[in-house]
């Protein structure tokens, strides 16, 4: 398979990295309006088709997929010009900046009867998968409570200073991965309620975040993300996992050490590898950018709706839309009404 990125920054250095590891995969084009930026990761990565603009790269094809590594305002545009070029396509989240946004985005993908897949990569983690494992095994019993939870002080805004300038931070950046973790254990949820605060004043949105929900097969979770806890030792960028089922209970805590009690009590270390590409603390992450672009190969392949795919991730975004209305009217909202 051939495929074009578009977006040469921050993180898609890592999309390029996996890519490169993908057995069958190529990546033959790379756009980014920033000449350097571009340049960079073209030379990094001997990719000799270079864009500034993507209707150009569309225009000029040669590939199956493309992958949209850009932030949100664009998402839109590029997936419904990749649409009508008729190539597959994965996008990074967040999917959209809006429900009516993303729903059209959807709906361009299935006219042109191409994959649309979020690169939602949370619930891919290996210590994620490994609680994931052991619940759907039914190990714990039907799960009825759960806390996901992502508490940290680490510096994000060095990496990525768009993120200290949007209106909406947590939620939106981060919460949005921690609600997708919550739908991937309990289901699609009925209401959520949420509060929110801003304690680094240097920043313009929120950056603690507590929300409750209401899933449909009757769990209740708590998914809580902070970025102003100071704590020892750092756990940036781990999601920690409480779950409560009629059998027994899950704890994924600090140090990707895995708790399940049922009659009896077995730990495991569920570390994730260090991929050589990768450095710490990243890792974690880094490897479920491995993990969920093989996914959409392999659905691609097999003809196979991705877990994560562009109609799935709208549940995902509604959570988020609804966190945010909850915030700001301080009412539980339902998310029939998103
Ligand atoms: P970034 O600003 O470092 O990189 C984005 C790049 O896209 C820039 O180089 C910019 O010039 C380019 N770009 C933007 N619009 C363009 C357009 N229309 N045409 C061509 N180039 C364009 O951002 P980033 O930190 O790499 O984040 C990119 C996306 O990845 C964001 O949506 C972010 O939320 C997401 N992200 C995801 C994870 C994850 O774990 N899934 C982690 C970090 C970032
Ligand atoms: O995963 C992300 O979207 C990143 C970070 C982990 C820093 O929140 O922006």
């Amino acid at each position: 398979m051939k495929g074009a990125l578009i977006g040469c920054g921050f993180f898609a250095q890592n999309q390029l990295n996996a890519w490169r590891d993908i057995d069958g995969v190529e990546i033959v084009a790379l756009c980014d309006r920033d000449a350097d930026r571009l340049n960079q990761s073209a030379e990094t990565f001997s990719i000799e088709r270079t864009y500034s603009d993507a209707a150009q790269m569309f225009a000029d094809g040669g590939f199956d997929f493309v992958d949209v590594a850009t932030t949100v305002a664009s998402h839109r545009p590029i997936v419904e010009m990749a649409a009508k070029a008729g190539v597959h396509i994965i996008c990074q989240k967040p999917f959209a900046e809006n429900m009516q946004d993303a729903r059209a985005m959807v709906q361009a993908a299935q006219t042109a009867g191409k994959t649309l897949m979020v690169h939602e990569n949370f619930r891919w983690q290996s210590p994620i998968q490994a609680a994931l494992n052991v619940v759907r095994s039914g190990t714990i019993g039907e799960p009825f409570f759960g806390r996901v939870s992502f508490r940290s002080g680490y510096d994000v805004f060095s990496g990525q200073p768009y993120l200290a300038e949007g209106e909406r931070f947590i939620i939106e950046d981060l919460g949005i991965h921690i609600l997708d973790i919550s739908r991937a254990f309990f289901g699609d949820a009925k209401k959520i309620s949420a509060t929110t605060r801003r304690m680094n004043q240097n920043i313009k949105g929120e950056d603690v975040a507590t929300m409750l929900l209401s899933h449909e097969g009757g769990a209740t979770s708590v998914v809580d993300c902070s970025y102003a806890t100071q704590r020892m030792p750092e756990t940036f960028p781990q999601s920690l996992l409480e779950i409560d089922g009629t059998k027994g209970t899950l704890r994924l805590d600090a140090g990707y050490q895995l708790t399940v009690q049922t009659t009896d009590e077995k730990k495991q270390d569920v570390s994730p590898p260090v991929l050589p590409w990768a450095e710490k603390p990243w890792h974690n992450i880094q490897e479920s950018v491995l993990t969920i672009q093989q996914h959409f190969v392999d659905c691609i392949k097999a003809g196979k709706e991705p877990e994560t795919s562009g109609a799935d991730n709208l549940k995902t975004l509604a959570l988020v839309e609804a966190a945010y209305l909850s915030a700001s009217q301080g009412s539980t909202i339902s998310l029939a009404d998103i």
